[in-house]
This record gives structure tokens, sequence and C-alpha cells, in this order.
């Protein structure tokens, strides 16, 4: 595993898988494939060794580039996506293209040249699950946590158009014999999220003077991982999964939107109080929550980061530190969203 492509290596979770391979794996050399969209920045990948990283503007629906970049690779990391469930409600039109055909270009590409192919993907796609205090015994009993067994029962556009890749790539595996491993991981969070999304835009509006926004009554519970724990993830499946196989990733980290948003406030001095509520999310969620026991089991994965009360802190003072990163995006983000009542 010398060369690798990783598509959407300059967005969030991509950038820090980068970042991850480069500080632990020296002998690995990366081509990071980004179309740079408005999730896609540069500077996230910016002062990494140039003989270990090569950025390739472009995109992965287009099969000419794709092939060209494939041919020479050992393996493909896919994380490129659109990736917001809101904007997804909006115009699903550029989810349907990127996370489907981009995910069959980048397949196509993989079985013709017969290159390893690992494709990052979500719990959404399994839809939601109830409250804990909806369930007999408060969710500690089987089949309540999302396992690669679970049927897909996505809700939204975005959750739609991953399960749809996911389908494709089995399928690949099934009729062609593509040589590729599936993981769904959990709601990552950690350095380099877009603001768009809900921990750095509740710490940007925070650091802007402005009041967090809470989704309804803010009961809707994710299973959050810090995303140097998806990473860690990733290769190791990369490198040791078995081909075909589907592998969940999460640390164990449920909390809900509101006992997540308290912390925030908690951890910048702020009022326990001080957020708005606002306009539920259409089709909105439930609870995720990840049974990671077979990746634990059959690969020996553990996670590192788990205490999330540090990693909220680190994951602060790191937006604080990089209003550069930020600022300029601030003000159209937020005005998207006022729109919307949100
Ligand atoms: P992101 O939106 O931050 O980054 C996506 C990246 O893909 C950007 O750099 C963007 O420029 C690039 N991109 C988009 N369309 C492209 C195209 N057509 N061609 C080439 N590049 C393109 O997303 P993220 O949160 O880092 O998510 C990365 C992957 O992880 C996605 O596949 C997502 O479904 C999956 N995932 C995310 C989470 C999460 O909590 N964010 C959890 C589980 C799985
Ligand atoms: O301002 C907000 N207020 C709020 O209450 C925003 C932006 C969100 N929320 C809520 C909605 C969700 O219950 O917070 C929760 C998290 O929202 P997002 O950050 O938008 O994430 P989510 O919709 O859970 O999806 C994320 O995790 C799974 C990623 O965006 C996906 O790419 C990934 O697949």
């Amino acid at each position: 595993m010398k060369k690798i492509i990783v598509t959407g290596g300059a967005g969030f979770i991509g950038s820090n898988f980068v970042h991850y391979v480069v500080n632990n794996h020296p002998e690995v050399q990366i081509t990071v494939l980004d179309k740079l969209t408005y999730a896609g920045n540069k500077e996230n990948i910016a002062g990494l060794p140039e003989d270990r990283v090569k950025l390739v503007v472009g995109d992965i629906t287009d099969a000419p580039l794709v092939e060209n970049l494939v041919k020479e690779a050992d393996a493909v990391v896919h994380y490129a996506a659109e990736s917001h469930n809101d904007n997804s409600l909006k115009d699903p039109f550029p989810f349907v293209q990127t996370n489907l055909i981009g995910t069959y270009t980048l397949i196509e590409a993989c079985r013709k040249y017969g290159v390893r192919y690992h494709h990052v993907s979500t719990d959404e796609v399994y839809g939601d699950l109830p409250l804990r205090e909806d369930l007999p015994g408060h969710g500690e009993g089987k089949g309540e946590k999302f396992t690669a067994e679970t049927p897909y029962n996505p809700s939204s556009p975005y959750s739609s158009t991953k399960a749809g890749s996911d389908l494709l790539v089995r399928a690949w595996v099934r009729s062609f014999g593509l040589k590729a491993t599936i993981s769904n991981c959990s709601n990552n969070y950690g350095p380099y999220q877009h603001i768009e999304k809900f921990i750095p835009r509740q710490i940007t509006n925070i650091l802007s003077g402005a009041r967090p926004k809470l989704y309804g009554n803010g009961k809707n519970v994710r299973d959050w991982i810090h995303t140097n724990d998806h990473s860690s993830a990733v290769w190791l499946i990369l490198t040791k999964g078995t081909i075909g196989e589907t592998y969940l990733i999460g640390a164990d980290g449920e909390e809900d939107n509101k006992t997540v948003l308290e912390l925030i406030l908690e951890l910048m001095g702020q009022p326990k109080e001080a957020y708005d509520q606002v306009k539920d999310r259409a089709g909105h969620d439930l609870r995720y929550a990840i049974d990671s026991s077979k990746l634990r089991e059959e690969l020996g994965w553990q996670p590192k980061f788990t205490n999330f009360r540090e990693g909220l802190a680190d994951t602060i003072q790191w937006y604080t530190e990089h209003q550069e990163w930020w600022q300029a995006e601030k003000q159209a983000v937020e005005a998207n969203y006022a729109k919307n009542g949100q």
C-alpha cells in the first residue's frame, strides 16, 4: 500500500485522514482528488511534505481523469461527498451526482485496473433508532444499536444517496470481484469541520457574538467520535480488513444535542440557557448508535479520544485559534440558515 488516492482529502474527515497517514505511515504517498467545493479547502492539507501529498483539483465524476489517477495507484480511499443533510433537503441534485455517479465512476475505474477500494460511509444509511427513554430496559438490549445486519432505511436525500452508493459497492464486489471494503461511521467532530455542521456552527456563533441554534427540542441523539479515531479505523480496515466486508465505526459516544450544546456553552464561559430553539429539520433522525464490536473483535481496533469533554475543549480551542479559516464564510452560512428559519 505505497500509493493511495484519497478522494475528498481537502474536506473535513478526508483531510484529517491525510494528516493521520502522513504522521503514522511514512512509506505512503497520497494523491488527494478533490473538487474544492464550498466544503473543500486546500488550506486543510497545506504545509504537508510535497513529495508525499499531491493535490489534484478535479471531479470524481470525470471518468478519464479518475482512470488516469487510478491506474497508477495501489488503493482508493473514497471520502468525497456532498455531506450535509440540510443542504440535501434544499437541493438534492448534487448529492445524486457526486454520491452516486461519483462512486460509480470510482468503482468502475478500480474494477478495470484491479485496484483496492475502500468506501467511507455513514451510519445514517440505517435510518434512526427510538430514543433510549422510549425503549424497555432503556436501550441496553440486543438490536438497539446499528450493526452491519441492520436493514437499510435512510431518511434524507443525503443518506439515501450514501445508502445507494454502499449498495453499488456491494454489487460490484459480488458481480465483478471488486476488492472493496465499506465502513459506516457515526458523527465525527474535530478540527477542519465545515461551520455549517452542528458543533462548529455553535462554537463559531459564540465566537461571533451570536446565539447558538438548537433544532426542535434538542432530544435527538448522535453517537460522537473524534475524527482521529475514524482515521485509525479506516487505515486498519484498508490494510487488514476482509474484502467484501462492512465494518461499523463508533466510539460509544451517544449524547443528545441539548447536552452537547450546554457543554459547549459551559466550556466557552456562557450561561447554560444562552441559545435559541429554532425550527426542526424536516424528517430529523431521532437517534444513531453504533455497535462497533465486529471492528474491535476482528481487527483489534480501539478508539483513543474517548473523553468527549476534552475533545470538545480542544475543538473549541482550534476554532478560536483559526478564525481566519472560517470567518470569511460565516455570514453567508448564517444568512442561508436564516432564510429557512434556522
Ligand atoms: P465534507 O463536506 O467536509 O468534505 C467533502 C469533500 O469532498 C470536500 O473537500 C469537497 O470539496 C469534496 N467533494 C465534493 N464533491 C466532490 C466531487 N464531485 N469530486 C471531488 N471532490 C468532491 O465531508 P466530511 O464531513 O468530511 O465527510 C467525508 C465523508 O465521510 C463523506 O463520504 C461522508 O458521507 C462520510 N461521513 C461523514 C461523517 C460526519 O460526521 N461528517 C460521518 C460518517 C461518514
Ligand atoms: O444548527 C444546528 N442545530 C442543530 O440542532 C445544526 C446544523 C444541527 N443541529 C442538529 C441536527 C442533528 O441532530 O445537530 C445534529 C447534528 O447535525 P449535523 O452536524 O448537521 O450532522 P448530522 O445531520 O447528524 O450528519 C452528520 O453525521 C453523519 C454529517 O453531517 C453526515 O455527513 C454524516 O453522515
